[in-house]
Protein backbone atom coordinates (compact mmCIF):
# COMPACT_ATOMS: atom_id res chain seq x y z
CA UNK A 1 0.00 0.00 0.00
CA UNK A 2 0.97 3.43 -0.96
CA UNK A 3 1.72 5.90 2.36
CA UNK A 4 -1.05 7.96 0.41
CA UNK A 5 -3.46 5.41 0.97
CA UNK A 6 -3.53 5.48 4.75
CA UNK A 7 -7.05 7.64 4.73
CA UNK A 8 -8.08 3.38 3.73
CA UNK A 9 -6.66 2.42 7.43
CA UNK A 10 -9.87 1.54 9.63
CA UNK A 11 -9.82 3.87 12.44
CA UNK A 12 -9.47 0.67 14.86
CA UNK A 13 -6.35 -0.63 13.32
CA UNK A 14 -4.86 3.44 13.10
CA UNK A 15 -5.51 2.88 17.24
CA UNK A 16 -4.51 -0.65 17.38
CA UNK A 17 -0.95 0.76 16.14
CA UNK A 18 -0.79 2.49 19.12
CA UNK A 19 -0.05 -0.32 21.81
CA UNK A 20 3.07 0.01 20.62
CA UNK A 21 3.82 3.02 22.17
CA UNK A 22 3.91 1.96 25.56
CA UNK A 23 6.60 -0.23 26.79
CA UNK A 24 4.75 -1.37 29.84
CA UNK A 25 2.12 -3.43 27.52
CA UNK A 26 4.99 -5.66 26.85
CA UNK A 27 5.18 -6.88 30.19
CA UNK A 28 4.43 -10.09 31.55
CA UNK A 29 2.04 -10.68 34.48
CA UNK A 30 2.26 -14.18 36.20
CA UNK A 31 3.72 -15.88 33.25
CA UNK A 32 0.60 -14.23 30.66
CA UNK A 33 0.95 -11.40 28.49
CA UNK A 34 -0.31 -8.07 30.79
CA UNK A 35 -3.69 -7.41 29.82
CA UNK A 36 -4.33 -3.67 31.51
CA UNK A 37 -8.11 -3.00 32.00
CA UNK A 38 -7.34 -0.42 34.59
CA UNK A 39 -7.18 2.61 33.36
CA UNK A 40 -9.67 4.66 34.77
CA UNK A 41 -7.31 4.32 38.22
CA UNK A 42 -4.36 5.31 36.24
CA UNK A 43 -2.95 5.14 32.52
CA UNK A 44 -0.45 3.42 31.06
CA UNK A 45 2.05 6.40 29.65
CA UNK A 46 3.45 6.23 25.99
CA UNK A 47 6.86 6.95 25.55
CA UNK A 48 6.71 10.81 23.99
CA UNK A 49 5.50 11.38 27.68
CA UNK A 50 8.86 9.32 29.58
CA UNK A 51 11.30 11.08 26.72
CA UNK A 52 9.62 14.76 26.90
CA UNK A 53 10.12 14.35 30.98
CA UNK A 54 13.47 13.11 30.77
CA UNK A 55 14.54 15.59 27.95
CA UNK A 56 13.61 18.64 30.09
CA UNK A 57 15.98 17.16 33.08
CA UNK A 58 18.80 16.34 30.88
CA UNK A 59 18.54 19.65 28.98
CA UNK A 60 16.15 22.29 30.20
CA UNK A 61 15.61 21.96 34.26
CA UNK A 62 16.22 25.07 36.43
CA UNK A 63 13.83 26.85 39.08
CA UNK A 64 11.03 28.95 37.32
CA UNK A 65 9.88 32.39 37.14
CA UNK A 66 13.18 33.52 39.22
CA UNK A 67 16.31 33.79 37.25
CA UNK A 68 17.48 35.78 34.76
CA UNK A 69 19.94 33.65 33.69
CA UNK A 70 18.98 31.82 30.17
CA UNK A 71 18.43 27.95 31.63
CA UNK A 72 15.48 29.41 33.82
CA UNK A 73 13.97 31.50 31.15
CA UNK A 74 13.95 28.45 28.98
CA UNK A 75 12.53 25.92 31.92
CA UNK A 76 10.09 28.86 32.40
CA UNK A 77 9.27 29.41 28.93
CA UNK A 78 8.68 25.09 28.53
CA UNK A 79 6.27 25.37 31.67
CA UNK A 80 4.28 28.61 30.53
CA UNK A 81 3.92 26.96 27.25
CA UNK A 82 2.72 23.67 28.58
CA UNK A 83 0.07 26.02 31.04
CA UNK A 84 -0.91 27.50 27.25
CA UNK A 85 -1.05 23.93 26.01
CA UNK A 86 -3.30 22.87 28.28
CA UNK A 87 -5.90 25.97 28.21
CA UNK A 88 -6.12 25.13 24.43
CA UNK A 89 -7.02 21.40 25.24
CA UNK A 90 -10.50 22.92 27.54
CA UNK A 91 -10.79 25.87 26.00
CA UNK A 92 -9.85 28.23 28.79
CA UNK A 93 -10.57 31.45 27.44
CA UNK A 94 -7.72 32.89 29.41
CA UNK A 95 -3.85 30.70 30.35
CA UNK A 96 -4.25 32.38 33.95
CA UNK A 97 -7.35 29.92 34.48
CA UNK A 98 -5.07 27.51 34.56
CA UNK A 99 -3.76 26.30 37.68
CA UNK A 100 -1.42 23.70 37.93
CA UNK A 101 -2.29 20.95 41.07
CA UNK A 102 -0.87 18.00 41.79
CA UNK A 103 -4.41 16.20 40.48
CA UNK A 104 -7.74 16.41 40.93
CA UNK A 105 -8.00 15.79 44.73
CA UNK A 106 -5.72 18.79 45.57
CA UNK A 107 -7.71 20.54 43.15
CA UNK A 108 -11.11 20.02 44.42
CA UNK A 109 -9.94 20.62 48.04
CA UNK A 110 -7.99 23.74 46.92
CA UNK A 111 -11.84 24.77 45.92
CA UNK A 112 -13.32 23.92 48.67
CA UNK A 113 -11.28 25.08 50.75
CA UNK A 114 -10.55 29.06 49.16
CA UNK A 115 -14.18 29.46 47.79
CA UNK A 116 -15.76 27.59 50.97
CA UNK A 117 -13.57 30.19 53.27
CA UNK A 118 -15.18 33.39 50.81
CA UNK A 119 -18.56 32.37 50.15
CA UNK A 120 -19.81 29.37 52.68
CA UNK A 121 -22.19 30.65 55.65
CA UNK A 122 -24.05 28.91 58.55
CA UNK A 123 -26.88 27.53 56.91
CA UNK A 124 -25.90 27.20 53.42
CA UNK A 125 -25.87 24.35 51.49
CA UNK A 126 -23.51 22.50 48.90
CA UNK A 127 -24.86 20.02 46.19
CA UNK A 128 -23.40 16.76 45.31
CA UNK A 129 -24.35 13.40 43.73
CA UNK A 130 -24.47 9.90 44.99
CA UNK A 131 -22.28 9.32 42.20
CA UNK A 132 -18.94 11.17 43.15
CA UNK A 133 -15.99 9.91 43.83
CA UNK A 134 -14.65 10.24 47.66
CA UNK A 135 -12.88 13.09 46.62
CA UNK A 136 -15.57 15.17 45.07
CA UNK A 137 -17.59 14.16 48.84
CA UNK A 138 -14.73 14.55 52.05
CA UNK A 139 -13.90 17.97 50.90
CA UNK A 140 -16.93 19.37 50.78
CA UNK A 141 -18.21 17.55 54.30
CA UNK A 142 -15.11 19.22 55.66
CA UNK A 143 -16.26 22.71 54.29
CA UNK A 144 -19.78 22.40 55.58
CA UNK A 145 -18.61 20.90 59.39
CA UNK A 146 -16.52 23.55 59.53
CA UNK A 147 -18.93 26.13 58.63
CA UNK A 148 -21.80 24.68 59.49
CA UNK A 149 -23.33 24.43 56.13
CA UNK A 150 -25.64 21.27 54.97
CA UNK A 151 -24.41 18.60 52.11
CA UNK A 152 -26.91 17.56 49.96
CA UNK A 153 -26.56 14.99 47.98
CA UNK A 154 -28.90 14.07 44.83
CA UNK A 155 -30.09 10.26 44.07
CA UNK A 156 -29.19 8.26 40.77
CA UNK A 157 -31.80 6.01 40.00
CA UNK A 158 -30.66 2.13 39.92
CA UNK A 159 -29.07 2.45 35.88
CA UNK A 160 -26.27 4.81 37.83
CA UNK A 161 -28.18 7.99 36.39
CA UNK A 162 -28.71 11.40 38.28
CA UNK A 163 -32.21 12.09 38.91
CA UNK A 164 -32.50 15.71 37.19
CA UNK A 165 -36.08 15.90 38.90
CA UNK A 166 -34.31 15.54 42.66
CA UNK A 167 -31.46 17.86 41.33
CA UNK A 168 -34.16 19.98 40.56
CA UNK A 169 -35.90 19.90 43.42
CA UNK A 170 -32.48 20.72 45.98
CA UNK A 171 -31.23 23.92 43.96
CA UNK A 172 -32.29 27.17 46.44
CA UNK A 173 -30.70 30.47 47.19
CA UNK A 174 -29.42 29.04 50.09
CA UNK A 175 -26.85 26.47 47.74
CA UNK A 176 -23.50 28.14 47.23
CA UNK A 177 -21.78 25.41 45.04
CA UNK A 178 -22.68 22.33 43.19
CA UNK A 179 -20.18 19.67 42.80
CA UNK A 180 -19.95 16.73 40.36
CA UNK A 181 -17.91 14.79 38.29
CA UNK A 182 -18.48 14.41 34.74
CA UNK A 183 -18.23 10.79 34.19
CA UNK A 184 -18.36 8.34 37.09
CA UNK A 185 -15.48 6.23 38.11
CA UNK A 186 -16.90 3.26 38.99
CA UNK A 187 -20.16 3.15 36.62
CA UNK A 188 -19.10 5.14 33.61
CA UNK A 189 -22.31 6.95 33.64
CA UNK A 190 -21.48 10.44 31.39
CA UNK A 191 -23.42 12.90 33.25
CA UNK A 192 -25.86 15.77 31.91
CA UNK A 193 -23.62 18.07 33.26
CA UNK A 194 -24.18 21.24 30.92
CA UNK A 195 -27.74 20.88 31.71
CA UNK A 196 -26.98 21.01 35.69
CA UNK A 197 -24.84 23.55 35.12
CA UNK A 198 -27.84 25.66 33.22
CA UNK A 199 -29.80 24.88 35.87
CA UNK A 200 -27.67 25.94 38.29
CA UNK A 201 -26.66 29.38 36.72
CA UNK A 202 -30.48 29.92 36.76
CA UNK A 203 -30.06 30.62 40.77
CA UNK A 204 -26.61 32.38 40.26
CA UNK A 205 -24.45 28.71 41.89
CA UNK A 206 -21.67 27.98 40.74
CA UNK A 207 -20.39 24.49 39.43
CA UNK A 208 -17.18 22.71 40.04
CA UNK A 209 -16.86 19.29 37.50
CA UNK A 210 -14.88 17.41 38.44
CA UNK A 211 -13.65 15.84 34.80
CA UNK A 212 -11.17 13.19 36.49
CA UNK A 213 -12.69 10.40 34.20
CA UNK A 214 -13.68 12.98 30.98
CA UNK A 215 -10.31 14.18 30.25
CA UNK A 216 -8.87 11.42 28.77
CA UNK A 217 -12.52 10.26 26.88
CA UNK A 218 -13.77 13.32 25.33
CA UNK A 219 -13.34 16.70 23.71
CA UNK A 220 -13.99 19.09 27.21
CA UNK A 221 -14.84 22.52 26.58
CA UNK A 222 -15.00 24.70 29.88
CA UNK A 223 -16.65 27.51 27.68
CA UNK A 224 -18.96 25.81 26.21
CA UNK A 225 -20.07 24.33 29.41
CA UNK A 226 -19.96 26.98 30.88
CA UNK A 227 -17.99 25.36 34.27
CA UNK A 228 -17.27 27.92 36.62
CA UNK A 229 -14.22 25.42 37.90
CA UNK A 230 -12.98 21.74 36.22
CA UNK A 231 -10.69 19.55 37.88
CA UNK A 232 -8.37 16.60 36.30
CA UNK A 233 -5.28 14.52 36.59
CA UNK A 234 -2.49 14.04 34.36
CA UNK A 235 -2.07 10.36 35.33
CA UNK A 236 -5.53 9.53 34.27
CA UNK A 237 -4.78 10.57 30.87
CA UNK A 238 -1.56 9.05 29.93
CA UNK A 239 0.69 11.94 31.62
CA UNK A 240 2.42 11.56 34.66
CA UNK A 241 1.75 11.59 38.46
CA UNK A 242 1.63 14.11 40.60
CA UNK A 243 0.53 16.93 38.34
CA UNK A 244 -3.56 18.34 37.35
CA UNK A 245 -5.40 20.75 36.68
CA UNK A 246 -7.75 23.23 38.38
CA UNK A 247 -9.66 25.40 35.64
CA UNK A 248 -11.42 28.23 37.55
CA UNK A 249 -13.16 30.94 35.77
CA UNK A 250 -11.03 33.53 36.21
CA UNK A 251 -13.54 36.12 37.96
CA UNK A 252 -13.99 33.66 40.95
CA UNK A 253 -10.31 32.73 41.14
CA UNK A 254 -9.99 36.91 41.67
CA UNK A 255 -12.41 36.72 44.00
CA UNK A 256 -11.08 33.47 46.25
CA UNK A 257 -7.90 33.48 49.15
CA UNK A 258 -4.74 32.47 48.73
CA UNK A 259 -5.06 28.11 49.26
CA UNK A 260 -0.81 28.14 50.60
CA UNK A 261 1.29 30.31 51.58
CA UNK A 262 4.87 30.67 50.52
CA UNK A 263 6.91 31.57 47.76
CA UNK A 264 5.96 32.35 44.03
CA UNK A 265 2.50 33.27 45.74
CA UNK A 266 3.28 36.64 46.86
CA UNK A 267 4.07 40.06 45.82
CA UNK A 268 5.29 41.69 48.96
CA UNK A 269 5.94 40.46 52.00
CA UNK A 270 6.53 42.79 55.28
CA UNK A 271 6.06 41.08 59.00
CA UNK A 272 3.14 43.25 58.73
CA UNK A 273 1.50 42.55 56.15
CA UNK A 274 1.59 40.42 52.29
CA UNK A 275 0.22 40.85 49.31
CA UNK A 276 -0.68 38.40 46.87
CA UNK A 277 0.52 37.69 43.47
CA UNK A 278 -1.55 37.67 40.74
CA UNK A 279 -3.52 34.94 38.70
CA UNK A 280 -2.35 32.14 38.41
CA UNK A 281 0.88 32.56 40.70
CA UNK A 282 -1.42 33.17 43.43
CA UNK A 283 -3.00 29.43 43.68
CA UNK A 284 0.83 28.12 42.71
CA UNK A 285 2.74 28.45 46.67
CA UNK A 286 6.45 27.32 46.51
CA UNK A 287 8.42 25.44 43.53
CA UNK A 288 5.90 24.05 40.92
CA UNK A 289 6.00 20.34 39.03
CA UNK A 290 8.08 21.93 35.98
CA UNK A 291 9.05 18.59 34.70
CA UNK A 292 5.39 16.54 34.93
CA UNK A 293 3.78 19.98 33.50
CA UNK A 294 5.65 19.50 30.87
CA UNK A 295 4.97 15.61 30.71
CA UNK A 296 1.23 16.57 30.54
CA UNK A 297 1.36 18.91 27.63
CA UNK A 298 3.49 16.06 26.11
CA UNK A 299 0.46 13.98 27.15
CA UNK A 300 -2.16 16.33 25.90
CA UNK A 301 -0.05 16.66 22.54
CA UNK A 302 -0.18 13.14 22.10
CA UNK A 303 -3.96 12.66 22.70
CA UNK A 304 -4.71 15.37 20.16
CA UNK A 305 -2.63 13.90 17.09
CA UNK A 306 -4.37 10.82 18.21
CA UNK A 307 -8.31 12.80 18.16
CA UNK A 308 -10.38 12.39 21.25
CA UNK A 309 -13.05 11.67 18.85
CA UNK A 310 -11.54 8.24 17.66
CA UNK A 311 -9.97 7.74 21.29
CA UNK A 312 -13.81 7.71 22.40
CA UNK A 313 -15.28 5.71 19.16
CA UNK A 314 -13.09 3.11 19.99
CA UNK A 315 -13.89 2.90 23.77
CA UNK A 316 -17.21 2.71 23.09
CA UNK A 317 -16.63 -0.29 20.59
CA UNK A 318 -14.93 -2.16 23.45
CA UNK A 319 -17.40 -1.05 25.82
CA UNK A 320 -20.03 -2.74 23.51
CA UNK A 321 -18.05 -5.50 22.85
CA UNK A 322 -17.10 -6.53 26.19
CA UNK A 323 -20.56 -5.88 27.37
CA UNK A 324 -22.24 -8.21 25.04
CA UNK A 325 -19.48 -11.02 25.76
CA UNK A 326 -19.55 -10.75 29.36
CA UNK A 327 -22.81 -11.02 29.18
CA UNK A 328 -23.16 -14.50 28.30
CA UNK A 329 -21.44 -15.44 31.60
CA UNK A 330 -24.17 -17.06 34.34
CA UNK A 331 -25.00 -14.92 37.39
CA UNK A 332 -23.27 -11.33 35.36
CA UNK A 333 -24.69 -8.51 36.95
CA UNK A 334 -23.70 -5.23 35.64
CA UNK A 335 -23.44 -2.74 38.52
CA UNK A 336 -24.24 0.92 35.85
CA UNK A 337 -26.31 0.39 32.97
CA UNK A 338 -27.17 4.02 32.19
CA UNK A 339 -27.65 4.75 28.41
CA UNK A 340 -24.63 7.40 28.66
CA UNK A 341 -21.21 5.03 29.33
CA UNK A 342 -17.90 5.62 29.22
CA UNK A 343 -15.76 2.80 28.82
CA UNK A 344 -16.16 0.74 32.23
CA UNK A 345 -17.58 -1.89 32.54
CA UNK A 346 -18.46 -2.77 36.67
CA UNK A 347 -19.89 -5.96 37.29
CA UNK A 348 -20.67 -8.93 40.11
CA UNK A 349 -21.15 -12.48 39.20
CA UNK A 350 -23.65 -14.68 41.17
CA UNK A 351 -22.53 -14.10 45.10
CA UNK A 352 -18.94 -14.22 44.27
CA UNK A 353 -16.59 -11.88 45.88
CA UNK A 354 -14.82 -9.02 43.90
CA UNK A 355 -11.52 -9.83 45.58
CA UNK A 356 -11.89 -13.75 44.85
CA UNK A 357 -12.46 -12.77 41.00
CA UNK A 358 -9.82 -9.88 40.81
CA UNK A 359 -7.20 -12.63 42.25
CA UNK A 360 -7.99 -15.29 39.60
CA UNK A 361 -7.63 -12.91 36.59
CA UNK A 362 -4.59 -11.63 38.30
CA UNK A 363 -3.04 -15.28 37.92
CA UNK A 364 -3.85 -15.30 34.35
CA UNK A 365 -2.17 -12.11 33.41
CA UNK A 366 -5.53 -9.62 33.47
CA UNK A 367 -5.42 -6.49 35.85
CA UNK A 368 -8.84 -5.14 36.54
CA UNK A 369 -9.98 -3.18 39.70
CA UNK A 370 -11.48 -4.40 42.74
CA UNK A 371 -13.40 -3.05 45.29
CA UNK A 372 -15.32 0.16 46.24
CA UNK A 373 -13.34 2.25 43.43
CA UNK A 374 -13.47 5.20 46.31
CA UNK A 375 -17.17 5.43 46.16
CA UNK A 376 -18.75 4.04 49.23
CA UNK A 377 -21.60 5.62 49.28
CA UNK A 378 -22.59 4.40 45.81
CA UNK A 379 -21.81 0.55 46.96
CA UNK A 380 -24.07 1.60 50.22
CA UNK A 381 -26.56 2.55 47.32
CA UNK A 382 -26.66 -0.90 45.88
CA UNK A 383 -26.38 -2.77 48.75
CA UNK A 384 -23.07 -4.36 47.50
CA UNK A 385 -19.78 -4.27 49.22
CA UNK A 386 -17.73 -3.47 45.86
CA UNK A 387 -17.44 -4.85 42.05
CA UNK A 388 -14.84 -5.73 39.52
CA UNK A 389 -14.31 -3.15 37.46
CA UNK A 390 -12.58 -3.50 33.84
CA UNK A 391 -11.80 0.27 32.55
CA UNK A 392 -10.08 0.84 29.03
CA UNK A 393 -7.60 2.91 27.72
CA UNK A 394 -6.76 3.81 23.64
CA UNK A 395 -4.56 1.05 23.66
CA UNK A 396 -6.89 -1.45 24.91
CA UNK A 397 -8.49 -3.86 21.85
CA UNK A 398 -11.22 -6.71 21.25
CA UNK A 399 -8.01 -9.41 21.97
CA UNK A 400 -7.84 -7.75 25.61
CA UNK A 401 -11.52 -8.43 25.82
CA UNK A 402 -11.67 -11.70 25.08
CA UNK A 403 -8.72 -12.60 27.12
CA UNK A 404 -10.66 -11.06 29.69
CA UNK A 405 -13.72 -13.59 28.98
CA UNK A 406 -11.98 -16.35 29.04
CA UNK A 407 -10.04 -16.15 32.28
CA UNK A 408 -13.13 -14.70 34.18
CA UNK A 409 -15.12 -18.17 32.86
CA UNK A 410 -12.00 -19.86 33.90
CA UNK A 411 -12.37 -17.66 37.41
CA UNK A 412 -16.19 -18.52 37.66
CA UNK A 413 -16.17 -21.95 37.23
CA UNK A 414 -13.57 -22.20 40.49
CA UNK A 415 -15.06 -19.77 42.53
CA UNK A 416 -18.30 -21.00 42.00
N1 LIG B 1 -12.60 11.94 40.84
C1 LIG B 1 -12.85 10.86 40.10
C2 LIG B 1 -14.13 10.78 39.32
C3 LIG B 1 -11.91 9.82 40.07
O1 LIG B 1 -12.15 8.76 39.32
C4 LIG B 1 -10.73 9.93 40.82
C5 LIG B 1 -9.74 8.81 40.90
C6 LIG B 1 -10.50 11.12 41.52
C7 LIG B 1 -11.47 12.09 41.53
C8 LIG B 1 -9.23 11.36 42.27
O2 LIG B 1 -8.18 11.54 41.39
P1 LIG B 1 -6.68 11.71 41.91
O3 LIG B 1 -5.85 11.68 40.67
O4 LIG B 1 -6.60 13.01 42.61
O5 LIG B 1 -6.43 10.54 42.82
N2 LIG B 1 -10.29 7.54 40.63
C9 LIG B 1 -9.71 6.35 40.89
C10 LIG B 1 -10.30 5.14 40.54
O6 LIG B 1 -11.38 5.01 39.97
N3 LIG B 1 -9.51 4.13 40.91
O7 LIG B 1 -8.40 4.65 41.49
C11 LIG B 1 -8.53 6.03 41.49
Amino acid sequence: MEAFDVDTTSMKNRIGERRKDFPILQRQMNGKPLVFLDSAASSQKPDVVTSAIKSYYDKTHANVHRGVYQLSQEATDAFEKSRATIQSFINAKHSHEVIFVRGCTEGINLVASSYGDAFIREGDEVIITTLEHHSNIVPWQMVCEKKGANLKVVHVDEAGEIDLDDYKSKLSSKVKMVAVNHISNTLGTINPVKQMIDMAHELDIPVLVDGAQATPHMKIDVQALDADFYVFSGHKMYGPTGIGVLYGKEHWLNKMPPYHGGGEMIKTVTFEKTTYNELPFKFEAGTPNIADSIGLAAAVDYIGEIGLDVISEHENDLLNYGTDLLSSIEGMRFIGTAKAKAGVISFLVGDIHPYDIGTLLDKQGIAVRTGHHCTQPLMDHYGIPGTVRASFGLYNNMEDLDRLYEALTRAVNILS
